[in-house]
This record gives structure tokens, C-alpha cells and sequence, in this order.
């Protein structure tokens, strides 16, 4: 508490000596927020995985592609400086309420012009949005120039699903829908040896989109009906499908997986059953699984399912191979 409140009341009016013991316990105040908003902050990003959204994410999902990382980077640059705003103009709201307040200054100045202050005020914002714009320029047209594609694959958004096309792979096409039993989801984890998180309610899907591993892929994007989007969080993908239209975007899959997204276009009662799941695989898994899709593609997926349920037990014979070669040495 303050020491003695009769030196800083006179006729109920605010002192200076109040007003600074106010500032400090206010500042005191917003740094121990400021501290655990970015506690919170920094221990959703430890925890997101890179194919699904968590329950209590606060940031993104861990990025997949080359322009989700840049997306990543040029977020975290802006939030430093609308950080910085808000920092200065609070303290200048704080500094005005508390030197300029009817007790402490009875006296108002009657100025109300200084073109000094006005020059800066105009001119340090133009050169932050400058400072904001060439980033921002430069990340458009790092997504939105197409690199020479080593594999184009065109979705077609359907009311209530997708349609996947390869057309530089025999032509075929085949539909994605949600999974709707925890049957079924466990049942694909089951098959395809994984664990039944990797399938989760309103995301998994019978039929991914399958693509290989540090390729460039274009992605040809449109609808058969209304207004549907193309959104892949991990990747940094966001397309409008457009009936009668051919939106074009591209993604690089760094990490083999599955990454999930969702059609983000209100587009009708069953825009939320409609999910995106992409299947990240190698090389040799997709030449494989392109090979046997052209003739069948249920066919394909199993072959493709068979091959991840060895991949996964090999993966997990050798770890235990590990650990006992671990616990030789150190006995
Ligand atoms: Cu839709």
C-alpha cells in the first residue's frame, strides 16, 4: 500500500507522487501479461503438429512449405511492430492521463499547433507501411509465381466434397468424402498401421490426395457447382474454386505425412463435411500408387496402405534394435 495517504490526497485530488506509485504498479501490471501472453504464445508452437490443428492452438500449424515458412516469417515481422504501436501508444495514453489530468496540471496550455509534431506523425507511419509493403510484395510473388511443376494435379470441389484429378498421370480421377464413423477412421488407421489420432473426426477422409515428397506441385483448382475454397493450412495453400474458372496455386511438401485442411468458402449446409487430406509419400510409394491408381484407385490406396503399414513396422523394429544396442553399451 501507499506509505502515507494523507501527503497524497489533498481535497480528494490526485498528487504526482500518486499518479507515479500508479504508473509503476500499471506497468508492473501489463508486463506480467505482455510475459504470459508470450509464455502461451510460444508453447502452443512447441506443441502444433504439422498435419492438424490442436485443441487450444493458439498459433499456426507447424509449416510444410516453403511459403508457409515465409507466411510464418512475415507474420511474426508485422506482429513485432503492431507490438511496438501499441506499446508506444499506450504509454502515451498513460503519460497524457496521468501528467495532463485536472489535478495534476489545472492549468491546460492553450497551444494547438506544432509542425514538427505534425510532419512526424505524418511521415513515420508512411515509412511503416513502406517498411510493411516490400515484405509483403515480395511474399505475393514468391506465391504466386508458379515454379516449373513436377506434377500438376487439378481438385474440383463439389458440393459436399472433392474430386482429385491427375492428368499428367494417365488422367483419372477419383472423389474424396469424410469419414463419418470412428469405425471407419479406425479402421483406415488399422490398414494403413498408424494410430487412429492421425485420423480425426471431420478431417480424415477415404481417398487423400496423394503427392510425392520435395516435388513441386501445381495445383489447378475449380468447382462442378458453387463457390467452393481450396485451404491447406501447413502448406500456406488458400485457392478459390470458381466454377467455370481455373485458379492455379502450387505447394512443396517437405515432410512425408498427412496434412489436413478444409473447403473455407460458406457454400452450402454441408460446407463443413467436406475436408482436404493430402497424403505426403516418397518417391517410390508414389510412382507405385500413380501406376495402380490409373487402373483402380482403391486398388492403389491399399497397395499404398501396405506399403506404410511395412514402412511403420520396419521404422519400429529398427528403434527397438536401437534401444537394446543403447542399453548394451551402456550396461
Ligand atoms: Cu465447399
Amino acid at each position: 500500500m501507499i506509505g502515507n495517504t494523507d501527503h497524497i490526497m489533498i481535497n480528494g485530488r490526485m498528487t504526482a507522487q500518486w499518479a507515479a506509485v500508479l504508473t509503476k504498479r500499471m506497468a508492473k501490471g501489463l508486463a506480467a501479461v505482455f510475459a504470459l501472453a508470450c509464455f502461451v504464445m510460444l508453447a502452443g508452437v512447441g506443441a502444433v503438429d504439422a498435419a492438424q490443428p490442436l485443441d487450444w492452438q493458439l498459433h499456426f500449424q507447424e509449416s510444410a512449405s516453403p511459403v508457409m515458412t515465409k507466411i510464418h516469417e512475415f507474420h511474426i515481422f508485422i506482429l513485432v511492430i503492431i507490438v511496438a504501436i501499441v506499446l508506444l501508444v499506450l504509454a502515451l495514453l498513460i503519460y497524457c492521463m496521468v501528467r495532463y489530468n485536472a489535478g495534476t496540471n489545472p492549468n491546460p496550455s492553450r497551444t494547438s499547433h506544432n509542425t514538427t509534431i505534425e510532419v512526424v506523425w505524418t511521415v513515420v507511419p508512411i515509412l511503416i507501411l513502406v517498411i510493411i509493403a516490400i515484405p509483403s510484395f515480395r511474399l505475393l510473388f514468391f506465391e504466386q509465381t508458379i515454379p516449373e511443376a513436377d506434377l500438376t494435379v487439378k481438385a474440383v470441389g463439389v458440393s459436399w466434397y472433392w474430386d482429385y484429378e491427375y492428368p499428367d498421370n494417365g488422367d483419372f480421377r477419383f472423389s474424396s468424402f469424410m469419414l463419418e464413423t470412428p469405425e471407419s477412421r479406425s479402421e483406415k488407421a488399422t490398414v494403413s498401421g498408424g494410430v487412429v489420432e492421425d485420423y480425426p473426426r471431420l478431417l480424415a477422409v477415404d481417398n487423400e490426395m496423394v503427392v510425392p515428397v520435395n516435388k513441386n506441385i501445381r495445383l489447378i483448382v475449380t468447382s462442378d457447382d458453387v463457390l467452393h475454397a481450396f485451404a491447406l493450412p501447413a502448406f500456406g495453400v488458400k485457392k478459390d474454386a470458381v466454377p467455370g474458372r481455373l485458379n492455379e496455386t502450387w505447394f512443396r511438401a517437405e515432410r512425408t505425412g498427412i496434412y489436413y485442411g478444409q473447403c473455407s468458402e460458406l457454400c452450402g449446409v454441408n460446407h463443413a463435411y467436406m475436408p482436404i487430406a493430402i497424403r505426403v509419400v516418397t518417391d517410390e510409394q508414389f510412382d507405385a500408387w500413380v501406376t495402380a491408381a490409373a487402373d483402380d484407385v482403391e486398388e492403389a490406396n491399399r497397395l499404398l496402405a501396405g506399403m506404410l503399414k511395412s514402412e511403420r513396422q520396419l521404422a519400429s523394429v529398427s528403434q527397438v534394435g536401437d534401444d537394446a544396442t543403447r542399453a548394451d553399451s551402456t550396461e
